[in-house]
Parts: structure tokens; C-alpha cells; sequence
């Protein structure tokens, strides 16, 4: 991987672009345009704040999230892939696939005509990799900073064979309080109750959340809207690629027990995940790709 140095030389925008190590040997592109802020880690493909001019953060990051190489950042915009969630036959494989805890590769840095920034990351196979998936792919992120925030990730089979997959871009919503939070726009929608051995339940009206939660709503392409009563605004989550939006909060017990998500971080963060999963499996015949795109946008 080049170092922050060569990248910046490279990649560096003036007054717009920089990239710096957060870590020793971690680099991060810090975007600042006429839209908003943002920061996105080479480790994981990962975006990790998002800030529109004049109004408060849009992604929540924990305080105590880990950047070293292995280690997914706690928070932002996890890129969960090959697989979602635990691996569906091997429990010692991690969780959330391979690559939102491995290096990826920064290949453009673009101004388009409107002001945005976009930002190409891309990653492929290894020959360490293929142990765990024997696969050879190309994933690319295509993340663009405007006022609204797009990432679209594209995924090309580059086997000789057809490969399935499932994943998700695991968004971490930062709210200003999730006991006056409500969620419009899975009203009606089948979800499967994590917490009650995946119990197929409808969703009547809103979604709030009073206690731990973590529902996966199938057949579903809907705009998801959070009501972000304490904040004063709302938060819009359109999706594109994905039949699948994942909902979480860990609340107290289920956070406390991991280090690297700040104590008392769960009032102030919801998951709203763009997902392939489930019976919603993306399978490509060798040199098909397909685009799991999610996009954020907060309106006061
Ligand atoms: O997307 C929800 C979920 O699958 C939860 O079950 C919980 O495991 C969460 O992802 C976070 O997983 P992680 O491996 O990042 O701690």
C-alpha cells in the first residue's frame, strides 16, 4: 500500500483533499468541499464521518473505535462482504466478510462539476483471500460528498465461475437521541427478528426503539426515513442493488460488552443498512457485476 505521503502527492486536492496517516501506517482521505465534510479510511473502504455544511454529523463513530489493520472501525460505513453477518457454514470465518478489516486501494480522487468530491477505492482477491472465499473479484467503492452522500459498491465476477454473495453497507446513523427517534417507511414490511430466533414479523407503522434491536426487512426497496426528533431534522436513507434493510441498535448490555464502542454510544446511533441477504443473494455469472448503492441525505 503507498504511504499517506506518496498519496497526498498523488491524490491531494488543494484546499479540498488531503490524506494523512491517523495511524501509523493508516491512511485517511479528509474531504472538506462547498457541500460538506468527510472522512474515508483506505482500511475497510471504509467512510467514517459525514457532515453537510450547517448541520450536525450524519455517520456516528465510536470514541473508542480500533484503526489497526484486522480490526473493522466501529462505526461510519462498514463494507460487509462476501457474506453478511456470521459465515453461513464456517463459525470460525469473521463475521461480516473479509473485506471491511483489510487495506484497500485508493484510485481516484475526482471534482465533478457541481463542487462534489468522489472517491474510487477498490480491492480484489488474494491468493489469501481465496482460502477463505475461493473466488477471484473485484470490489470497487464509489463514494460521492455532496450535499447528500452516495456510495455505491460494485462488485465484478472475475472467476471463471458463478459466484454468489451477500453483504451490506452497514450504515451507523449518528441521532440525537434514540428514545425520541422514530422510523417511517417499512410500515407493512416483513422483518426477521434476530432476537427471537429469526421470527418472521409485519411491521406496523413507525419503528421506535426502546430496547435492543435487530431486524432484517426482506422484499423491500423503500426510502427509510429517521425522524430525528432531538436534532430537529431527518435523516433519508435510499438504497438501490438491495431487496434487504438491516435495522440495529445494540443497546446497553449488548454494547458494554464490546470495547470498541464508547459507553453510552448506543443513544446516539441507529444502523440502517443497505443489504443483499437473506433470500436476497446475489449471484453473477463470471464478468457480470452488480451495484449495492446507498444514499444519505438529512433534510432540517
Ligand atoms: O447488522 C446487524 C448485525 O448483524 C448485528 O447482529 C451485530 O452483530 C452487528 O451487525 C455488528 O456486528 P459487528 O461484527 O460489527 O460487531
Amino acid at each position: 500500500m503507498m504511504l499517506a505521503t506518496d498519496l497526498q502527492k498523488r491524490f491531494g486536492i488543494p484546499d479540498q483533499v488531503s490524506i494523512v496517516d491517523l495511524a501509523p501506517d493508516y491512511p485517511v482521505i479528509n474531504i472538506n468541499n462547498a457541500h460538506a465534510s468527510a472522512q474515508v479510511a483506505l482500511h475497510g473502504g471504509h467512510v467514517m464521518s459525514f457532515q453537510p455544511h450547517g448541520h450536525e454529523p450524519v455517520l456516528w463513530l465510536s470514541g473508542s473505535a480500533v484503526f489497526a489493520e484486522g480490526k473493522a472501525i466501529r462505526g461510519g460505513i462498514p463494507v460487509c462482504w462476501p457474506w453478511f453477518a456470521d459465515h453461513p457454514s464456517d463459525a470460525s470465518l469473521p463475521a461480516h466478510g473479509l473485506v471491511r478489516s483489510q487495506f484497500w486501494e485508493l484510485q481516484a480522487v475526482d471534482q465533478l462539476d457541481d463542487g462534489a468530491t468522489q472517491i474510487t477505492l477498490s480491492i480484489q482477491d488474494t491468493p489469501e483471500s481465496r482460502t477463505l472465499w475461493a473466488h477471484a473479484f473485484k470490489l470497487e467503492l464509489v463514494v460521492t460528498i455532496a450535499d447528500s452522500l452516495r456510495c455505491r459498491l460494485r462488485m465484478t465476477n472475475k472467476d471463471k465461475v458463478n459466484c454468489d454473495y451477500t453483504g451490506a453497507l452497514h450504515t451507523y446513523l449518528q441521532v440525537g437521541d434514540i428514545s425520541q427517534l422514530k422510523v417511517s417507511g417499512l410500515d407493512g414490511v416483513d422483518y426477521l427478528d434476530k432476537l427471537a430466533d429469526d421470527k418472521r414479523i409485519q411491521q406496523q407503522g413507525d419503528i421506535t426503539v426502546d430496547a435492543e434491536l435487530d431486524r432484517i426487512y426482506t422484499h423491500t426497496d423503500a426510502e427509510v426515513v429517521v425522524n430525528d426528533t432531538a436534532l430537529n431534522r431527518k435523516i433519508c436513507v435510499q438504497k438501490q442493488g438491495s431487496q434487504t434493510t438491516v435495522i440495529w441498535n445494540p443497546w446497553l448490555d449488548k454494547s458494554a460488552a464490546m470495547t470498541d464502542f464508547e459507553v453510552g454510544g448506543y443513544q446516539h446511533m441507529l444502523c440502517v443498512e443497505a443489504a443483499n441477504a437473506v433470500d436476497d443473494i446475489v449471484r453473477l455469472a463470471p464478468g457480470e457485476t452488480h451495484v449495492l448503492e446507498t444514499r444519505l441525505s438529512v433534510k432540517k
